[in-house]
């Protein structure tokens, strides 16, 4: 039996309502979650907020609201995008919530009995935007909008000069463990693009690390230093163990952390230093298991373009959702971005794919062949007469399909895409057959073989339900409902099962209605 699966995606600011951005994050570890659960592992998984720091502190005050007020706030749309999309997760963490105070001040005394952290003077830049320390040399000076030069984050974002007392982690210390770990396990970081610059990073020399704050007190109190707050990543990357009940030893903690569970944190490429540099030094710090796999997907990009407030090119991703249907989005994002690059979209880009794939592909098949059965075999499925080398290598192709998708997700590389490609090719197999046999022609002639082309063709679509479920949940859970197929008959384990014929199916409705692309003026 395989470790139990603890995944995560990153938990968001909420400074202001989701973005596309997040809604992708979401979307693909909700469908890596409900693919491993459906192949029958042991998963947890989950997605929330990350409400301390300074950014939060500036947006509320500009708003002229409490901190709390907007992380609530904003927090509701937050779940409410998780409920819309979807996303299966087992919390949505707030990391202002109590547990999750009692667990940064957890790991902080834990660093702290490391001999790790120590009281000095911070004198440095911070981007408020990254919530980050750079480094003088890490620097890049661009010209501002009046001619002067400024200098900017390496992420384009205003920096500002910082002097505070600052409590200090030693992550000096951690250079050479940090840099065993990139080389000796090659999957922790992935892709390998990102695996490369952090090494280079960490080669470069690691300074110890200020992990507090006091010119503000929106945060987690440092333990036996009230007038410091932590520094907002100590807090956030602590919600992966708040999550689970650390430090308490409940069932989930040892479950999914210590006894050796394969955590994946799937995270977007701007945060990987957070995750894969700082994250595990505090790890070894406080004596804790480290994660398998820290994952940095791609951005996503309007039109090619980077979604910005002043270009006015923000997308709210329920928008999307209400104007093209939930799984159509979802469909869209994980088919259509190779998962570790970034990617493009348009409301071109979804109507187009998903016509093609799903209202064309998958729905025209249901619709025509599961039709032909409620009106030809007394809405029941027909009994089939012996299978010719058609059927056979029908059936025999999804399942090579299935072991095949398995193995690309299992691989470090977590290539959603690729995998989605391949089930692809078996929705147009099944097409094809169905367009070979003809069992509309059949009936007149040979209606013993034309049951069973729709025999076989309904089992195809069984099938393909449950392969591409953990993609699309609500429309291969419509489809399996038309085909009248119990709810715990719909993992992996019932692939090779075959339809019982005489079973009644439901009167088929479309399930993928073709897309009209909008009007230019109200375009995505
Ligand atoms: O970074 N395309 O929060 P966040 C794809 N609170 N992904 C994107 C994106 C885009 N255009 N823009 C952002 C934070 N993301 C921290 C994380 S985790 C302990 C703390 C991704 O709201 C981004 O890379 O800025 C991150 O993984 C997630 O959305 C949340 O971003």
């Amino acid at each position: 039996m395989s470790q139990p699966y603890y995944i995560t995606t990153a938990i968001s600011y909420p400074n202001g309502p989701p973005h596309i951005g997040h809604a992708y994050e979401a979307v693909a570890t909700d469908a890596l979650a409900r693919f491993h659960r459906m192949a029958g592992r042991d998963v947890r998984f989950q997605t929330g907020t990350d409400e301390h720091g300074l950014k939060m502190a500036q947006a509320a005050a500009k708003k002229g609201v409490p901190p709390q007020v907007l992380a609530d706030e904003m927090a509701g749309y937050f779940i409410e995008m998780t409920k819309k999309l979807d996303i299966s997760h087992d919390r949505f963490i707030r990391t202002s919530e109590t547990d999750h105070h009692a667990a940064s001040q957890a790991i902080w005394s834990a660093m702290e009995a490391n001999g790790d952290l120590y009281l000095d003077k911070y004198e440095g830049w911070y981007s408020v935007r990254d919530e980050a320390y750079y480094d003088e040399s890490e620097l890049v000076t661009a010209e501002g909008e009046g001619g002067e030069t400024e200098k900017l984050s390496p992420q384009g974002t205003p920096v500002e000069w910082t002097v505070e007392e600052s409590w200090f982690f030693r992550l000096s210390r951690y250079q050479e463990p940090l840099l065993k770990l990139f080389r000796e396990n090659s999957g922790f970081l992935k892709p390998d693009s990102r695996r490369n610059e952090m090494i280079r990073f960490v080669e470069g020399g690691l300074k110890d690390l200020s992990i507090s704050r006091t010119s503000f007190d929106w945060g987690v109190k440092v333990p036996g230093a009230e007038n410091h707050v932590m520094y907002v990543w100590v807090d956030a990357l602590t919600n992966y163990l708040t999550g689970l009940g650390y430090p308490a030893e409940t069932e989930d903690y040892p479950k999914y952390w210590t006894a050796g569970g394969d955590i994946t944190h799937i995270i977007g490429k701007d945060i990987v230093r957070f995750h894969s540099v700082y994250w595990p030094a505090f790890l070894m710090s406080a004596g804790l298991p480290l994660p398998k796999q820290v994952f940095g997907h791609g951005f996503l990009l309007n039109r090619g373009e980077k979604m910005s407030k002043s270009v006015g090119n923000v997308v709210d991703p329920l928008n999307l959702a209400d104007k093209f249907g939930v799984d159509q989005l979802r469909y869209f994002l994980l088919s259509d971005v190779i998962f570790g690059k970034d990617g493009s979209y348009s409301a071109e880009m979804i109507v187009t794919r998903t016509n093609a794939d799903l209202a064309n592909n998958f729905g025209n098949l249901a619709q025509r062949s599961l039709s032909m059965i409620a009106k030809n075999c007394d809405g029941k499925i027909p009994q089939p007469g012996e299978a010719t080398e058609a059927e056979k290598s029908l059936l025999k192709d999804l399942q090579t399909c299935f072991h095949a998708v398995t193995e690309l997700l299992a691989s470090d590389e977590l290539p959603i895409h690729a995998a989605i490609d391949l089930i692809r090719e078996r929705l147009s197999a099944s097409n094809q057959y169905f367009a070979d046999q003809e069992p509309w022609a059949l009936r007149k002639t040979d209606p013993a073989r034309a049951d069973t082309v729709l025999y076989y063709t309904a089992e195809s679509i069984r099938r393909l339900a449950i392969l591409l479920r953990w993609v699309i949940p609500d429309s291969c859970d419509k489809m399996l409902d038309v085909l009248n197929q119990p709810r715990d008959a719909r993992n992996f384990d019932h692939l090779e099962q075959l339809l019982e014929p005489g079973t009644e199916i439901s009167k088929p409705s479309p399930i993928f209605p073709r897309l009209e692309l909008p009007a230019a003026t109200e375009e995505a």
